[in-house]
């Protein structure tokens, strides 16, 4: 049964979704040396516009915040020029299209932008390399300076304005998985002693701050945003985390985002100190639109939809194996598996 995910949304009155099934944010590295978005790509979201949502693979606000190559930027003309064909083309097919904003913080590499260091909540570094380029050892950070992280909340605000112009519905800001804004969210990564650090409203400063800044520049409907309320990727847990999200979700409530997202491979992973799974976490703690999302099958996230798990489901993996996964569900056509290989070539 797959019949909730085929009924419309509205996410306030300004964006109604033709159905529930959300297109997950899935890095390619396939914009071309500019970081302008390429013809492929323009065929690669076409194809997928029949989902009620897709949101954009991660695009970066400013050149520092790179930590993969040839991923899509927003902040160049070129970069807005290369988008909006991408969101031309969605709306000729009837979709709608956010573009998820991002900043690597510790997790870029001055490799790709050609600078002296990266800039983060705390000097603390990452083990480990750059994914397929080993040779790439992530640098210890330089602890950003308030002007910094002012200067830092004035981009994304200028990159979802540009966002706006390339033609997009909206905007979901990268609040989870280990990068920046997360790193402020969670102590293994947030060492700081002044009004970015140690407590709960501290460290959830520099998140609301960006939210903030972005909905004053383009209005909550537009806005949204993904967390990672359990650490999991680049990022270790701390039990205290979980007042700092505490503290967040409500927060975030109160701003009427067009929707939270949560960002989690595999939603049947329980963090001990969140008593629980991501999503009953913020589903718990956030009493508005939630897209839930890590693993899930059609049915099994109708079902979760039915339980009133969350409203809306993002699919990752099974959308870059079929282009027509919308089609396949709704015909009940078999799927082809993902594989780690299909990365290779934008299909
Ligand atoms: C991802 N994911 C991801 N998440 C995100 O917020 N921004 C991104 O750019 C990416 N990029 C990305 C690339 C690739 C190749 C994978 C496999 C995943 C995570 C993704 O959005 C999703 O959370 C997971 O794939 C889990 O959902 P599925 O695949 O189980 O439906
Ligand atoms: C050439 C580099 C391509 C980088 C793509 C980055 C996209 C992130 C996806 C990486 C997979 C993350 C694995 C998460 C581990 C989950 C453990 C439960």
């Amino acid at each position: 049964m797959t019949d909730n995910l085929f009924q419309p949304f509205a996410l306030n009155s300004e964006i109604e979704l033709q159905n529930r099934i959300v297109m997950a944010p899935l890095t390619r590295c396939m914009a071309d040396d500019d970081l302008v978005p390429t013809q492929q790509m323009v065929d690669y979201y076409a194809k997928r516009a029949d989902s009620g949502l897709i949101i954009s693979e991660a695009t970066i606000i400013r050149p520092d915040g790179q930590g993969y190559p040839n991923t899509p930027g927003l902040f160049s003309q070129a970069q807005i020029g290369g988008w909006r064909k991408v969101t031309a083309a969605v709306h000729d097919k009837g979709g709608k299209i956010f573009a998820q904003l991002w900043h690597t913080g510790r997790v870029a590499h001055p490799y790709f932008f050609d600078g002296d260091y990266v800039l983060a909540p705390s000097a603390q570094r990452v083990d480990g390399t750059v994914p397929r380029m080993r040779d790439l050892i992530y640098t210890t950070p330089k602890a950003a300076t308030k002007e910094e992280i002012a200067q830092l909340v004035e981009d994304y605000a200028i990159a979802a304005k540009n966002a706006i112009d390339a033609g997009f519905d909206g905007v979901e800001i990268h609040g989870a998985n280990g990068y920046l804004i997360d790193q402020f969210l969670h102590h293994s990564s947030n060492k700081r002693n002044d009004e970015f650090g140690e407590t709960p409203e501290n460290m959830s400063r520099f998140a609301l701050a960006v939210v903030d800044a972005i909905i004053d520049r383009i209005g909550k409907e537009k806005t949204a945003l993904r967390v990672s309320p359990g650490a999991y990727f680049n990022m270790e847990g701390d039990a205290r985390d979980k007042a700092v999200f505490e503290y967040l979700l409500p927060e975030l409530e109160k701003r009427d985002l067009a929707y939270l997202h949560v960002g989690i491979f595999e939603d049947s992973m329980t963090f001990d100190y969140l008593g629980g799974t991501a999503s009953e976490f913020i589903r718990a703690n956030y009493g508005k639109t939630f897209i839930g999302n890590g693993g899930y099958t059609a049915e099994s996230g109708n079902e979760a939809i039915k339980n009133n798990k969350f409203d809306l489901l993002a699919i990752g993996r099974p959308f870059i194996a079929n282009p027509d996964y919308i089609s396949k569900v709704k015909s009940g056509e078999a799927l082809t598996d993902y594989s780690e290989e299909m990365l290779a070539e934008l299909v």
